[in-house]
């Protein structure tokens, strides 16, 4: 459902306990830092409480016309339980939001400031983010403030330092974003001939640790001085003469290393690949007699330089082909290179469709011809429309008129867009019993069938497994959508039986999708197995709407990691090829 988070741009749409109890306990805070009366937020917290105590999921009993009784839930709250439950939102809370600044929001995560102190500050000092509280703090800003002291300024002080220390890795979403926009502006900068990323987020990884940047430049204390210089960053963390790291304002930090155009090849790989990739290549050239680094590749006999420009002449020398960085992870591409047996990888270019795409008919933001359209001006042939089946009450899910319904509208619109195709898809729910959302004789009647577990996550590993292998076995089902379940840096993957689902997948050719929302489900590891035993991938962008058609790119960027072939992959052929493979 279209919530604004990171985290929550999954497409998910069953509201838990804690999240239903979040947004109540949010509420509460708000309610507090706007000066409403006390006993409305305490109102809010106290049945968010209830909810996280309930022992059963409760926006799933409301849905089921079976509201629970919580203590201190009058009318007007059960409604907007009830809200939550059906809609996954709640206008309420919403326009809460909007009153309230983020960054006042966010004092709220400093050990010691409540929303009654969130509140002092903003009205008397104008804080309104961490930053300008940190500020205030450090220059001895907030002892004479009423009721505060010099022992709250210090507390707020050590609790700020301990949220920043605190470890997530970035979403490769987010850090995409961040990165696009630190190369912009320095590529600018006079002198600079080559930046780019570097590190995991060059390899592609889901999750970056920091932003690795490498310049090719005639001044590096040029582009250096740009770099700490930028508005957004928080903290120059060390600076050299070839080398600065900076940490940016509530994001990561960032490295960037520069170099002379002539060793940009060496000091590329060097920064590319993952320690075991480096250190494979550096015996290959030990074994020749040089010592390699970022500064180039040092002949032992007579300590002389080879620079390299490129990185193709890098591996030119040690007799490999150039290895893309999605690869360079020290798990057998090495060999793979020396034995002339690398994957041709799928490109963007190869897709030509996306699998998994939703509308405004169910819990997407678009209407389903704004939603072609958009794909069509991204180079898509096709998408596969896919909202929801009805026992995912919180998407509003398609009832069979409104399966037939939505049928009619895809005809008029295809009759409208053609050459560009939207095929007629279903996200169709495995239910906790394995069963599936609506009869045969319906499923038959979809193009695609893309099939996916949202409830009963927490059944046993051989429950879920059954789950998933009724769906791969079923005649109609033609895709088994975002499998594992996780979201990254949210929630955990299904304990399924992997090798028994790929056999299952492989034999009965139902693809596996790589969904490329913030999910990144498969992941890599897994895909590269599911690739391995046989089975067909797809990727898809899950999006809810246009802007998040280009979330795709995440799960070919995963599909390159896991060594997948074109071919292997469902979105790569056309509207015609797929429908003749399904059939
Ligand atoms: P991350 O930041 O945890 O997501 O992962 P990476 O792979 O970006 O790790 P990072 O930032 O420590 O290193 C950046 C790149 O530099 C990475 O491709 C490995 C490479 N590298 C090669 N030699 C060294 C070294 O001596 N120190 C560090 N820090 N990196 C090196
Ligand atoms: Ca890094
Ligand atoms: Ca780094
Ligand atoms: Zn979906």
């Amino acid at each position: 459902m279209p919530r604004p988070r990171a985290a929550s741009r999954s497409g998910d749409a069953v509201i838990s306990n804690a999240e239903l109890a979040r947004i109540f306990n949010e509420i509460g805070d708000m309610l507090e830092i706007m000066g409403e009366v006390v006993y409305k937020a305490v109102a809010y917290r106290r049945v968010a409480d209830a909810v996280e105590r309930y022992p059963d999921d409760v926006a799933a009993l409301f849905r089921r016309g079976e509201p629970p009784k919580l203590p201190g839930a009058g009318a007007a709250l059960t409604a907007k339980l009830a809200e939550l439950a059906e809609t996954g939102r709640l206008a309420y809370h919403e326009k809460l939001r909007a009153q309230v600044p983020d960054g006042v929001l966010e004092l709220l995560r400093v050990p010691g400031v409540g929303p009654r102190t969130a509140r002092t500050l903003h009205e008397t000092l104008g804080i309104d983010s961490l930053d300008a509280l940190r500020s205030a703090a450090e220059t001895g800003g907030l002892r004479h403030v009423k009721g505060l002291s010099e022992r709250t300024e210090q507390n707020i002080l050590e609790g700020i330092t301990r949220i920043s220390q605190r470890t997530t890795r970035l979403l490769i979403h987010d850090a995409d974003a961040l990165i696009a926009d630190l190369v912009g502006r320095l590529r600018e900068v006079r002198g600079v001939h080559r930046i780019e990323p570097a590190g995991s987020l060059r390899r592609r990884r889901p999750t970056i640790g920091d932003l690795d940047l490498l310049a090719a430049v005639d001044d590096p204390a040029a582009v250096i001085a740009a770099l700490d210089d930028l508005p957004e960053v928080e903290r120059v963390l060390s600076a050299g003469t070839d080398k600065s790291s900076i940490v940016l304002r509530d994001g990561p930090q960032v490295d960037l290393m520069v170099c002379t155009p002539a060793a940009w090849g060496t000091h590329l790989v060097h920064f590319t690949g993952n320690a075991d990739h480096n250190i494979a290549l550096r015996g290959m050239a030990l074994d020749r007699g040089w010592s390699l680094s970022e500064k180039g590749f040092k002949v032992i006999d007579d300590g002389s330089l080879l620079l390299d420009a490129e990185e193709a002449d890098v591996y030119e020398r040690l007799g490999l082909p150039w290895i893309a960085p999605e690869l360079r992870r020290g798990d057998g591409e090495v060999e793979a290179a020396l034995a002339g047996k690398l994957p041709a990888l799928v490109t963007r270019d190869d897709v030509r469709g996306d699998t998994h795409t939703h509308s405004d008919w169910t819990d997407g933001v678009d209407t389903i011809e704004v939603m072609a359209r958009a794909a069509r001006d991204l180079g898509h042939e096709y998408i596969v429309l896919t909202d929801h089946s009805p026992s995912l009450g919180t998407t509003r899910g398609l009832t069979p008129d409104r399966v037939d319904q939505q049928g009619a509208e895809i005809a008029r619109l295809n009759a409208e867009l053609a050459p560009f195709r939207i095929l007629h898809g279903t996200e169709l729910e495995i239910r906790a019993d394995a069963s599936l959302d609506y009869p045969d004789e319906m499923l038959a009647r979809f193009d695609v069938v893309i099939a996916s577990i949202h409830t009963g996550r927490n059944q046993s590993p051989e429950q879920l497994t059954r789950r998933a292998l009724a769906a791969i076995e079923h005649p109609h089902v033609d895709v088994l959508a975002h499998p594992s379940g996780r979201i990254v840096n949210t929630r955990d993957p299904l304990p399924l039986d992997w090798p028994r689902l790929f056999e299952a997948a492989a034999r009965t050719g139902t693809a596996l999708e790589i969904n490329g929302s913030p999910r990144l489900d498969l992941d890599d590891s897994l895909a590269r197995a599911a690739g391995r035993a046989g089975a067909r991938l797809t990727v898809a962008s899950d999006a809810h709407r246009t802007e998040e058609l280009t979330q795709q790119h995440y799960a070919v960027d995963l599909a390159r990691r896991a060594w997948l072939e074109p071919d292997q992959v469902l979105a790569t052929r056309t509207a015609d090829e797929l429908l003749e493979l399904l059939a």
